[in-house]
């Protein structure tokens, strides 16, 4: 069982924020989940380096565009390495390989007649990399993004005929038994996208005179590809296309493209359109989730409101900073972020919940155990109370890539041993009843390491860290890959009595809060 799953490859004009690493800490997780439950997973992400907008920032620092975007490019390497992500590739659109795979593409349309030279006169705003049609631009007859005045451009370009597979679109689109069936999540967004194919699809062009910092197109060395279309083709350069047939074989088509709503038609239209073109088959899913805006406005490197992976990290950690960037808002809709909520969330689910659940559990085997497994016959019945919230919650959310809702079982999962916790009163116990203590401690202790194992995609540290303080035996991921395959908790459980546990540590200490300007 193969898994292919991408994120958009982002441009090295901006450095990275808390928007790129949210696509990224996402597909981290799906990545990481899938392996877990025994997929071969391929993690593609990059960054998108050619165009006018990427040479005209060069020029703006006195720089090279190649210069530019090796120092960029580092940067999102830099930030991936620090949020743990676990990409099997980078990939970057200036490599001899993506040049060779667009051209070998390019070439393919062009020799099947999919690919013809037009005049074309527009507006073009180099912001966007886009033509902008009169209606788009706002009241100052600025793009409405940017707020420059697009350029009037005038050239004879390539352009690809969209317009052909406007109905084959629609149908792998919208009818789900299509064998190569192109499944566009959230709903709302996919019935916008039918919605605007309905309305009929023009041709596009695909090439530039005058953009000399991109691949030449084989059949005509004046144009460059547009950068769309090259950016598209990374997702095929990086499973090998064209000479590398077995890994392309094995790892295409993608199995989910991950992105935001801003380039969702990219994806979901053209992309599939180049790729039915060149007789290539057509990704499986298309995911968009929102945008998120810093305290209501839109985050910019410009109005300096942008929150780094670094700043994250730095107030958070790495595991928390994962957690808190994919379930502070709904994975799907837009969503208003700020460092108080953020804070907010940090202590209420981590300091004060998960936290404090090891802390407590560790502190009480400490004092009645000599920390150590405590000696009974094994009790499970919290355990696999705990199990069912996630087997019935947990699993289906993040399968379905509802992360902020996978996080939100595994705080019901922490609540409810929290819970049981307060119930039994384990102090009161060790003055009533201490012959009921070794039980109690010991079912806290497995069904901790249960929520270990399911933590493991969102926090990967804090779950080795919850498993080796509880004593559980084996290698994490070992056991965590047996148990997702058969759900079986093993006879004597996960820390098993006698084995030495280890003195408690905050996880996540409280955090006051106060809003960054
Ligand atoms: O569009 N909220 O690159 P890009 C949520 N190179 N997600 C955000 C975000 C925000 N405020 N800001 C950025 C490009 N993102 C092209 C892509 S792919 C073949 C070519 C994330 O650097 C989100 O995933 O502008 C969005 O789709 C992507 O960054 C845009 O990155």
């Amino acid at each position: 069982m193969k898994f292919y799953i991408t994120t958009p490859i982002y441009y090295v004009n901006d450095i990275p924020h808390i928007g790129h690493s949210y696509t990224t800490i996402a597909a981290d997780i799906l990545a990481r989940w899938k392996r877990l439950n025994g997929f071969d997973v391929y993690f593609l992400t990059g960054t998108d380096e050619h165009g006018t907008k990427i040479a005209q920032a060069a020029k703006e620092k006195g720089k090279t565009p190649q210069e530019l975007c090796d120092e960029m490019s580092e940067k999102f390497k830099e930030a991936w390495k620090l949020l743990n992500i676990t990409n099997d590739d980078f990939i970057r659109t200036t490599e001899k390989r993506q040049e060779y795979t667009v051209q070998t593409i390019a070439q393919a349309l062009f020799d099947k007649k999919l690919i013809f030279k037009n005049k074309y006169e527009a507006l073009y705003c180099v912001g966007c990399e886009k033509f902008l049609a009169e209606k788009d631009l706002d009241e100052n007859g600025c793009c409405p993004d940017h707020k420059t005045k697009p350029v009037l451009q005038s050239e004879e370009n390539y352009f690809f005929k969209l317009s052909s597979f406007q109905d084959e679109l629609l149908e792998r689109i919208t009818n789900a038994a299509h064998k190569q069936h192109i499944e566009i999540q959230p709903e709302e967004r996919r019935n916008e996208i039918v919605g605007k194919i309905k309305l009929g699809l023009e041709d596009i062009s695909i090439s530039r005179t005058a953009v000399d910092w991109g691949i030449h197109l084989p059949f005509d060395k004046e144009q460059t590809a547009y950068v769309w279309i090259d950016a598209l083709i990374n997702y095929i350069t990086g499973v090998g296309y064209p000479d590398n047939k077995e890994m392309f074989e094995k790892y295409w088509p993608a199995d989910v493209h991950l992105m935001a709503k801003d380039i969702l038609w990219f994806h979901s239209v053209i992309w599939p359109a180049v790729l039915m073109g060149a007789g290539l088959a057509t990704p499986k899913k298309v995911y968009s989730h929102g945008f998120f805006t810093l305290n209501g406005s839109k985050m910019s490197k410009t109005l300096g409101n942008v929150i780094s992976p670094q700043e994250l990290v730095e107030k958070f950690g790495v595991d928390a900073a994962r957690y808190l960037a994919v379930s502070l808002i709904p994975f799907g809709p837009d969503g208003d972020i700020s460092w108080t909520g953020l804070t907010l969330k940090y202590n209420v689910d981590l300091a004060n919940n998960l936290g404090n659940l090891i802390s407590r559990t560790i502190k009480m085997a400490e004092k009645y155990f000599d920390l150590k497994v405590p000696q009974c016959s094994p009790d499970f019945e919290l355990a696999k109370k705990t199990a069912k919230i996630l087997e019935d919650d947990f699993t289906p959310a993040i399968n379905n890539l509802y992360f902020h809702k996978a996080a939100q079982a595994l705080q019901n999962a922490v609540t409810t041993v929290n819970q049981q916790i307060e119930n039994d009163a384990p102090w009161k116990l060790a003055k009533t009843d201490p012959e009921k203590l070794p039980a109690c401690i010991y079912s806290y202790l497995q069904a901790a390491d249960l929520i270990a194992i399911h933590l493991l995609a969102f926090m990967p540290e804090t779950a080795e860290k919850i498993w080796s303080v509880c004593a559980a035996q084996e290698n994490i991921e070992e056991t965590a890959k047996k148990y997702f395959k058969d759900k079986i908790i093993p006879e004597k459980g996960f820390s098993v009595s006698g084995a030495q546990l280890q003195q408690a540590q905050v996880l996540f200490p409280r955090i006051i809060a106060e809003e960054k300007k």
